[in-house]
């Protein structure tokens, strides 16, 4: 089984990518090839600063280490310095239709925020770069957050167009959700998702643990005073349960029946104390593997073995669509 990720290194990695992705990446290890990359050319769908970009890679990387990512077992690298993934991307662009990609909620969310004028290309055709990252890999899963789901269905449907005109080229992946911990929303307005390039109620990974039990404790709860998962009712509690319950491993139950006596003080300490425990060594492992560089030596041998495999999935893909090989001939 070969599975695939990344991140885009788009702004502070947030506690959101941390429970949807980040965390459950190692866990894979065992059980297939993981790839794991950073989604740079994918940072560039919205303006970015050059130099705050290279500073949130290099974040990444010492990321993908500190949670457990081990480079034996699997190929980190730079979506960037694999060119296949713009080479593919030039390919499967006409296998993706203008009104599925006008459809994408992500696409729709990001360019409301933009003048209509300046909607980049990039956004618009963020899935089909997407798309060509996973079935570059012949990836079968891509664990996924929630918001990521919809992209993923989209490569699907390019895989079974694209294979049902040239024969079974392309390898059909599917997504992997958590069942707890799958969208985090914002501790100050529970009705959006937490987001790193738009940062509202945000707790980020880089975080003194004073500011993240600051966070917590103030964050936004319900009117009441029972602790109980109730998405509707009760955003702000839910939100918090979902953290707890994932960063301790559990279910919701299990996490509600703990706080049954509870009120919202304690159980927001409680919350408080289970994300600094688990985030406190973490950024200890952190701040080592960024002071070290030594993720730059991960990265540029992830990036060799990627591009053995990306290579011969392009080469297929080319001759599938009738691009002449002139080296064999
Ligand atoms: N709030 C969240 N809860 C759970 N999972 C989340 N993810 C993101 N936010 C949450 C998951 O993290 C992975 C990496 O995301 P990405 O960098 O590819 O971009 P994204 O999905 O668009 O996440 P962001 O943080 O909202 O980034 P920006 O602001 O740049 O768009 C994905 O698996 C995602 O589902």
């Amino acid at each position: 089984m070969r599975i695939l990720s990344g991140i885009k290194p788009t702004g502070n990695l947030t506690l959101g990518n941390y429970i949807g992705a980040l965390k459950h990446f190692k866990d894979f290890q065992d059980s297939g090839e993981v790839y794991i990359f950073i989604a740079d050319l994918h940072a560039l769908t919205l303006p970015i600063d050059p130099e705050f970009l290279r500073d949130n890679t290099r974040d990444v990387a010492s990321f993908y280490l500190a949670s457990g990512l081990d480079p034996k077992k699997t190929t980190i690298f730079l979506q960037s310095s694999v060119s296949e993934h713009a080479e593919l991307n030039a390919i499967l662009q006409n296998y993706l239709y203008m009104g599925e990609l006008s459809r994408m909620t992500q696409f729709k969310d990001k360019s409301a925020k933009l003048k209509q004028s300046a909607i980049g290309l990039g956004l618009f055709a963020y899935p089909v770069l997407m798309a060509s990252d996973i079935v570059l890999y012949d990836a079968d899963v891509v664990p996924v957050g929630e918001d990521q789901i919809q992209h993923v269905e989209l490569t699907r449907d390019l895989v079974k167009r694209f294979n049902a005109r040239y024969g079974e080229v392309l390898v059909e992946p599917k997504y992997q959700m958590n069942k707890v911990g799958a969208r985090i929303m914002s501790l100050t307005d529970p009705s959006v998702k937490m987001s790193k390039s738009d940062p509202k109620g945000d707790i980020f990974l880089k975080d003194d643990l004073a500011t993240i039990r600051k966070k917590i404790m103030s964050a936004k709860t319900d009117s009441g005073s029972e602790v109980k998962f109730d998405k509707e009712n009760k955003p702000g509690i839910s939100n918090l349960l979902t953290i707890y319950a994932s960063i301790k491993g559990m279910s919701i139950e299990e996490a509600e029946k703990q706080f049954t006596a509870a009120r919202y003080g304690e159980f927001k300490k409680a919350v408080a104390d289970a994300v600094i425990e688990e985030i406190g060594p973490f950024q200890e492992r952190y701040k080592q593997i960024r002071e070290s560089g030594e993720y730059l030596a991960v990265l540029r041998e992830g990036a060799q073995k990627a591009k053995q495999i990306a290579h011969q999935t392009l080469k297929r893909v080319q001759n599938a669509v009738g691009l002449l090989n002139i080296d064999e001939l």
